[in-house]
């Protein structure tokens, strides 16, 4: 269903136009894009699992588990179903409705392709929503993790593509949204968002949004993720970025992606609760939920439980559609 205001032909001059808006301006016209989609109050939790380590090929500069750069992130083999499932049940227990299972590869391929179908419909049995991120995907990868009973499948664009090259040069931006029209054709929500805080420009930025908010659907899942600057990475030393800019980014990903998730991704180990609630307060309703994220910590669930207390906010029951849901059953 179309809610009113939901618009697929944003210009990157009009998105650079809502960067420019004064902040308050900016927040309270974000704030109201949300509550005509969501309740306002709401945040879904998604909690991930790196089930499959470092030694990636790819070259992306932000990203520890790049067999490119050094970092402390040592490869490691896919992870056990046993173990992942444990994870799962944990993240259940602890009140996450949608699991995300990750691997440091460029595609899935052979074998270990075929155990994490499996662990898909394992954690799909436990009733839980389940997403995966495992790099590119050709039609038949995309109509097995569908068949398997996947909800979404994460892949990002991270930045815009003018900025893409000085980022990741063993795959093109081509490729990516090759991926993500082979996720929507074979039925699956698409998760798809980026980074902010890698050197890019405002325009880089209102660019990146511009690509997103420019797919028909919007991605049902938008991660704005800010760069974890972690050691041995090309990206290890780039300038701090100006918190300020990237809630805005939040604010602009809301009100150009109305009825979209925005999540508040990466990152949030540096923020504090102030910071957080300005992201929640610009639209963002969904957030990694879980000490860790991938390879780097993020707040522990004790932590985010005592901020959603603090700011009256409840966890979001579920969010994937009904006919999908059905689908699975
Ligand atoms: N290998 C798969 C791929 O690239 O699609 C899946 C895993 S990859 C780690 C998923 C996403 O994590 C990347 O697209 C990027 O947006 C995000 N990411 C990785 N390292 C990050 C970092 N240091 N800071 C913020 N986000 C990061
Ligand atoms: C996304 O947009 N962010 C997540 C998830 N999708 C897979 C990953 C963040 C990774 C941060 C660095 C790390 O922990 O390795
Ligand atoms: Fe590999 Fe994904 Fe990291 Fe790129 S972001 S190096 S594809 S794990």
């Amino acid at each position: 269903m179309l809610k009113s205001g939901t618009r697929y032909d944003w210009s990157v001059e009009e998105i650079m136009g809502l960067f420019a808006l004064p902040f308050n301006d900016l927040i309270f016209r974000a704030q109201q894009t949300h509550r005509a989609h969501f309740d306002a109050n709401e945040v879904q939790l998604s909690t991930l699992l790196s089930i499959k380590t470092g030694g990636c090929q790819e070259d992306c500069k932000y990203c520890p588990q790049s067999s490119h750069h050094s970092t402390m992130v040592e490869s490691e083999l896919l992870m056990k179903k046993e173990e992942v499932m444990k994870a799962a049940r944990i993240a259940k227990e602890k009140g996450a409705t949608r699991f995300c299972m990750g691997a440091a590869w460029r595609e899935p391929k052979g074998r270990a392709f075929d155990l994490v179908l499996d662990m898909i419909r394992e954690v799909k049995a436990m009733d839980m929503e389940a997403c995966a991120t495992l790099g590119m995907l050709n039609e038949e990868q995309a109509r097995k993790l569908s068949d398997a009973g996947l909800d979404y499948y994460n892949h990002n664009l991270d930045t815009d593509p003018e900025y893409y090259k000085e980022i990741i040069t063993t795959r093109t931006y081509e490729e990516r949204l090759d991926t993500l029209k082979n996720v929507r054709s074979e039925g699956m929500s698409v998760c798809c968002g980026g980074i902010v805080g890698m050197g890019e420009t405002i325009k880089n930025r209102a660019g990146m949004i511009a690509q997103l908010a420019r797919m028909n659907p919007h991605p049902e899942s938008v991660p704005i993720n800010m760069l974890v600057k972690v050691e041995g990475t090309p990206l290890q030393d780039v300038a701090d970025l100006d918190h300020f800019d990237f809630i805005r980014t939040i604010a602009v990903a809301r009100i150009t992606m109305p009825a979209s998730h925005v999540r508040l991704s990466a990152g949030r180990e540096e923020m504090n609760d102030e910071m957080q609630a300005l992201c929640f307060l610009a639209g963002a309703n969904s957030i990694f939920y879980g000490e860790k994220l991938l390879t780097t910590g993020n707040k522990d669930a004790e932590n985010d439980q005592a901020l959603f207390a603090r700011l009256g906010l409840r966890p979001e029951e579920r969010s994937t559609p009904s006919s999908r849901r059905m689908a699975n059953a």
